[in-house]
Parts: C-alpha cells; sequence; structure tokens
C-alpha cells in the first residue's frame, strides 16, 4: 500500500512509534512518505519504499505565530496527490488529524478519496487536547477520521470520558523490534565504563517534562544508594533537567547521576541497566518502559494510566502510587539486592514483551489500513 505518516520528528514516543512503524512498514514492501516538520530522529534508512517530504514554513512579519496546521495539510495534499496515496495515518491528534481532515477535504474536491487514521499517544487527550483550547477541534477531528486508535485501554477510557466520541476507538498497543535490543545486548554491552563490577545501575529516560517527575527520580535514587551500591543514568533533556540537575547536586549523590543528554542510542545505553524508574504523573502507555524491558531491565513505576497494561506488578517490576517515592524505592532494593531476584525479573520483563512484539502488532495496522482503504 501507499501510506502517508505523519508525525511528530521528535524523541518522544509518539514519534518513535510512527517512525518505528514506518520503517518496518516500508521493510515490508509497503512505500511509506514521512510528511512532517524535519527528519524523524529515529529515521535511520532512506530506500526507495521510504520517503521524508518536509512541511516548510515561510515566515511573515504579520503573524504572531506560523500557521502550521496550513502549512501541513498543504503538504499533505500534495504528496497524497503525487505518490497517490491511499492512507494517511496521523500521530497524535494535535494539529495532526485536523489537518488530515483538512487535507482530505480539499483532496475530496479533486475526486480523490483518502482515508485518515489518527492513533490517539496520550498528552494529546489527556493534557493538551482536552483544554478548552483545543477540545472542540480535537473532538471534531478524532470524530471525522476514518479509523481511530489508542495505545492503551486506559487512553481509550480517557478519551471517551473527556470527549464526546461517536467513532469506534480500537486498542492497538505500541510495539518493539526485540531483535534490536537483543543485538545491542550481545554487542556492545560494555558497562564497565560506567560503573564498577559490584555496582547496579539505574536508568531513566525522558522528555524531562512536568508529567514525568524527573526529580521523584533524583528521590528514589538518593535512597537506593544508601542501600545499594549504584549509579543512575539520566537520558534526555527538557525543562526540568536543570531542577533535576541541581536536586542531584543538593542531595551530594551528583558524583553516581550522569546526565547523558537526548541520545539515539537507547538501545545501547539501556542494555547496561538493571532497574528502570519511570516515576510519571501520567502516562498513557509508556513506551520507554517497553524499551528497558525489551533490554532486560526490571521497572519501577506509578499505577499512572496505562502503566499497569505494560509493567506487570511483581512480575516485570513493580506499581505504586503518583509520588510514593518511600515505595518506590524500597521496591527497587526488593529487586536490587538479590542477583537471583534481579535475574528473575528482568527474565520476566523479556518474556512479557513478547505480548507487544513488531510480528503481532504490524499485521494489526495493516488489517485496519486495507479494511478501511478503497482500493483494497
Ligand atoms: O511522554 C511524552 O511526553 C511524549 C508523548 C508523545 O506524545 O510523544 O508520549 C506519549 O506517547 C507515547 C507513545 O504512544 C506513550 O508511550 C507515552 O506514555 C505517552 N505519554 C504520556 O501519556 C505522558
Amino acid at each position: 500500500m501507499r501510506i502517508g505518516i505523519v508525525c511528530y520528528p521528535t524523541f518522544g514516543g509518539s514519534g518513535v512509534v510512527a517512525t518505528e512503524l514506518g520503517m518496518a512498514l516500508a521493510d515490508k514492501g509497503h512505500e511509506v512518505h514521512f510528511i512532517t516538520y524535519n527528519q524523524p530522529v529515529r529515521l535511520d534508512f532512506f530506500s526507495h519504499r521510504l520517503h521524508f517530504h518536509e512541511v516548510v514554513l515561510e515566515e511573515y512579519p504579520l503573524f504572531q505565530y506560523q500557521p502550521y496546521e496550513l502549512a501541513l495539510s498543504s503538504k499533505m495534499v500534495e504528496v497524497a496527490e503525487k505518490y497517490q496515496l491511499e492512507v494517511l495515518h496521523v500521530h497524535y491528534a494535535i494539529p495532526h488529524a485536523y489537518a488530515a481532515y483538512m487535507a482530505k477535504q480539499m483532496l475530496k474536491e479533486k475526486g480523490i478519496d483518502i482515508k485518515v487514521i489518527t492513533t490517539l499517544h496520550g498528552t494529546d487527550i489527556t493534557l493538551v487536547g482536552s483544554h478548552p483550547t483545543y477540545k472542540t477541534a480535537v473532538e471534531f477531528s478524532i470524530n471525522n477520521s476514518d479509523e481511530v486508535t489508542s495505545v492503551s485501554n486506559s487512553l481509550r477510557e480517557d478519551t471517551l470520558r473527556l470527549f464526546n466520541i461517536k467513532k469506534e476507538i480500537k486498542v492497538v498497543y505500541n510495539f518493539i523490534d526485540g531483535e534490536k535490543y537483543e543485538k545491542a545486548h550481545q554487542a556492545e554491552c560494555k558497562r564497565i565504563g560506567l560503573a564498577q563490577p559490584e555496582e547496579r545501575i539505574l536508568t531513566h529516560v525522558s522528555n524531562f517534562r512536568p508529567v514525568k517527575r524527573t526529580e521523584d527520580v533524583i528521590r528514589i535514587f538518593y535512597k537506593v544508594q544508601k542501600e545499594i551500591p549504584s549509579k543512575l543514568l539520566m537520558v534526555g533533556d527538557g525543562p526540568d533537567r536543570l531542577k533535576t540537575e541541581n536536586l542531584a547536586k543538593e542531595l551530594g549523590i551528583e558524583d553516581k547521576v550522569l546526565f547523558l543528554g537526548n541520545s539515539n542510542e537507547v538501545a545501547k545505553i539501556l542494555c547496561y541497566s538493571d532497574v528502570f524508574l519511570l516515576p510519571s504523573e501520567t502516562e498513557s502507555f509508556g513506551l520507554a518502559a517497553l524499551e528497558a524491558m525489551a533490554a532486560n531491565t526490571a521497572v519501577i513505576s506509578t499505577n499512572a494510566g496505562g502503566l499497569s497494561e505494560v509493567n506487570v506488578n511483581g512480575k516485570t517490576g513493580y506499581l505504586s502510587a503518583v509520588g510514593d517515592v518511600e515505595s518506590m524505592a524500597n521496591n527497587a532494593v526488593i529487586i536490587l539486592q538479590d542477583d537471583a531476584v534481579l535475574d528473575e525479573f528482568k527474565k520476566n520483563a523479556k518474556e512479557h514483551i513478547k505480548l507487544f512484539s513488531l510480528e503481532n502488532i504490524l499485521p494489526v495496522y495493516e488489517e485496519i489500513y486495507k479494511s478501511c482503504s478503497v482500493t483494497v
């Protein structure tokens, strides 16, 4: 099939899922066209079946805000017409679903029928989308998509609670390419450069937004390192990074915490890890936790949103209430203090990700494309 994918090209989970999906679809023989304002960060190869079309914004002094949706929907029309796209799969409702609706209407005028699939990812519903500023347009564009998917049952329920939705929302879990993590594990896992042999390694990966509660990560680690010799790797960047670094200094543990910034080498970094910390306020799915599990890492998380659909309490890790630093630290210590226990959690985590394998999820999206496409 000929598929357009619209996403944020950044390190955020929705962009990562969209990019991995596009690359896997191209691998399977589909023609995939990414339409966004930058080359997606995880897009690491090009082929004759994989294309990137940049949405260029013209600066004009009259505009206080550049009208991105207009440029995006015009680009969607141009690409859909030129490459005879059958479906447009938009990731993250704002503003992609709205721009896709506009593109669909413009294409209709040209006698072209394209199907729009909207995948809801989380904050487009729970934090930003339901805000009165955007709610009307988000609700409209969900209801006017041809197909709507959400990345967890929890997000589906949140969407139905927060909006007046008339469309069926299909739950399609995020997926992982387990092989990639296996390769990183076998080939490049040299943890000696980061920690002493007797030290455990804890990791956190996020965009350091307030919703990730990165200061809780530091507080949890502060308690853990009192009991267990360990290091903490902080991967990513964002608005709360500075205050998180400051807290590590204040607590006198800055020599045990490494801030690594944004990285394209998450699989390699995760292969050093024993425990992944994700104390988020809200999390529709927790792709970062799934990636950690694929790299043989136990997960200490909150029980917010869809996290319990990914992390199984007492098996792949533990879940605690948001803000309960004490409980998360105790649980991390339980896992880390005994080699046999740690190995069991790691093994369970690796086993559990099979539920979210690329081989299982990719055909589900293909089926959705086929069932709504006019040409098949
Ligand atoms: O978590 C973020 O801030 C990034 C955000 C995004 O839209 O890229 O992630 C959301 O989508 C991911 C992929 O589906 C999910 O794994 C994350 O849980 C979700 N984030 C939140 O719900 C806060």
